[in-house]
């Protein structure tokens, strides 16, 4: 398990999976605010791969309002995953610039096809105020952004499960999300029945930060040999960056957050990463994507002292 010197940038300007457009700006704001250019200082070798293309939803057609945009979510999310592929595969850190939290739909595939052809294991911090646990069967909004760890994990829709032929990409006990305190009823259910690790903002207020992402370190890496962080900028206080897709009050603070990423630094074990949901439509200046992009090289080896 190490984290590799040299980051591939992949843009996934993708908001078919959001209620609401702006997170397709996304990829452009973390570059604005500097994103390789923070990852650089600390010595990495950064090539940014561009944006992967994705059909703009007035040429699109909704057929099924439980899942809106399925094909194209599907068919970009392919393409995604084959390129994250690509790069762990030639040695690279893929860093997965969202576009809306469907991007883990993708990236988390990638993961995954590199993981079995290599003999290893992939494991999943997901970092977000919800837990995006979601069917077609429990959607209240039919936004896929909501159901993107449920694919992940082969719950849902074929077309999204079973990129590359097969699902799950990962299982329930590999996984760990930390920040949640938005979840649907049916939501609650799931989780519950699935037994994943959640771990709620009243778990971080009681234990701590700290506590909780070196349990989580601890216990991922007995059984995981690929750490992927999948990190939704929402899980992040409102106050602190209010240009997301989706905010709830009540998040992570500006410390908690760096110190989690700083955390997970200092462990040495993740070998990619995805950054979604920033909205700069409803941010202020540029804030939330520089405040994102600072989280990131947190995540990446940038210390105080
Ligand atoms: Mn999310």
């Amino acid at each position: 398990m190490e984290c590799s010197r040299q980051i591939h940038l992949i843009g996934y300007p993708m908001d078919l999976g959001a209620g609401r457009k702006g997170v397709d700006l996304g990829p452009a704001a973390l570059r604005i605010a500097g994103i390789q250019n923070k990852l650089e200082i600390l010595g990495y070798s950064v090539t940014d791969l561009g944006d992967i293309c994705i059909y703009p939803r007035q040429d699109l057609t909704i057929f099924d309002p439980r899942l809106k945009y399925v094909e194209e979510i599907a068919r970009a999310a392919q393409i995604l995953a084959d390129q994250v592929e690509t790069s762990l595969s030639r040695g690279y850190f893929p860093l997965c610039l969202g576009g809306d939290h469907g991007v883990a739909i993708g990236s988390i595939a990638g993961v995954s096809a590199f993981c079995k052809k290599n003999g290893r294991t992939p494991g999943v911090i997901w970092i977000d105020a919800h837990a995006d646990m979601n069917t077609e069967y429990t959607t209240p909004s039919g936004n896929i952004h909501g159901m993107a760890l449920a694919i992940a994990l082969g719950f849902g829709d074929q077309r999204l499960t079973h990129l590359n032929g097969y699902a799950p990409k990962i299982t329930p006990g590999n996984s760990a999300l930390v920040g949640i305190r938005k979840l649907d009823t049916l939501e609650k259910e799931t989780l519950k029945r699935w037994r994943l690790p959640v771990y709620t903002m009243t778990d971080i207020d009681r234990k701590g930060v700290d506590f909780i992402i070196r349990k989580i370190l601890k216990s991922l890496r007995t059984h995981v040999d690929h750490i992927h962080v999948s990190f939704d900028v929402d899980s992040v206080d409102p106050q602190v960056a209010p240009g997301v897709g989706t905010p709830v009050p009540g998040g992570l603070t500006y410390r908690e957050i760096h110190l989690l990423m700083e955390t997970i630094a200092e462990c040495g074990c993740m070998s990619s990463m995805d950054v979604a949901e920033v909205n700069p439509i409803l941010d202020m200046g540029n804030t939330s994507a520089e405040l994102a992009s600072d989280i990131v090289a947190s995540s990446m080896g940038m210390r105080i002292l």
